[in-house]
């Protein structure tokens, strides 16, 4: 019986340590990134937050990678067409959409933005899921 109350309270405090740790839900909404590097690199993980930093701000000119740390394929794309909510698709006018097509686990894409403007962008099989995320371009 000691032994078992003994796990009981060991549970019990690691509960009360996992409710300090910051939601990973509310990371998706961290501030803006800015100036962390060129190319600005993007981890791409199977649950939230999906996209992390999930918002980001870089220059015209400035790329940014995206690198697929889950254990399942993901995509980034603005291709409206393919999304199921248009919202989680936009660009600015003037900026051609672009689809990375399914990356797999441990892949990673690139792209150079060149237009200044906003960028919604989701993954095609996880949008539904929230994984969506944002490029600010500045000139
Ligand atoms: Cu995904």
């Amino acid at each position: 019986m000691i032994f078992r109350a003994a796990v009981v309270a060991i549970a019990v405090a690691v509960a009360a340590a996992l409710a300090l740790l910051p939601d990973p839900a509310k990371a998706a909404d961290n501030p803006v990134v800015t100036n962390a590097g060129n190319p600005l690199v993007i981890k791409m993980y199977d649950k939230a937050p999906f996209y992390a930093p999930g918002k980001v701000s870089i220059k015209a000119g400035e790329s940014v990678r995206w690198e697929n740390d889950g254990e399942t394929v993901h995509s980034v794309s603005t291709a409206a067409s393919n999304a199921q909510n248009p919202k989680d698709a936009a660009m600015p006018k003037g900026a051609v959409s672009f689809d990375s097509g399914f990356i797999p686990p441990g892949g990673d894409y690139s792209y150079t933005f060149t237009v200044p403007g906003t960028y919604r962008y989701f993954c095609l099989p996880h949008e539904k899921a929230g994984m969506v995320g944002v490029i600010i371009v500045k000139k």
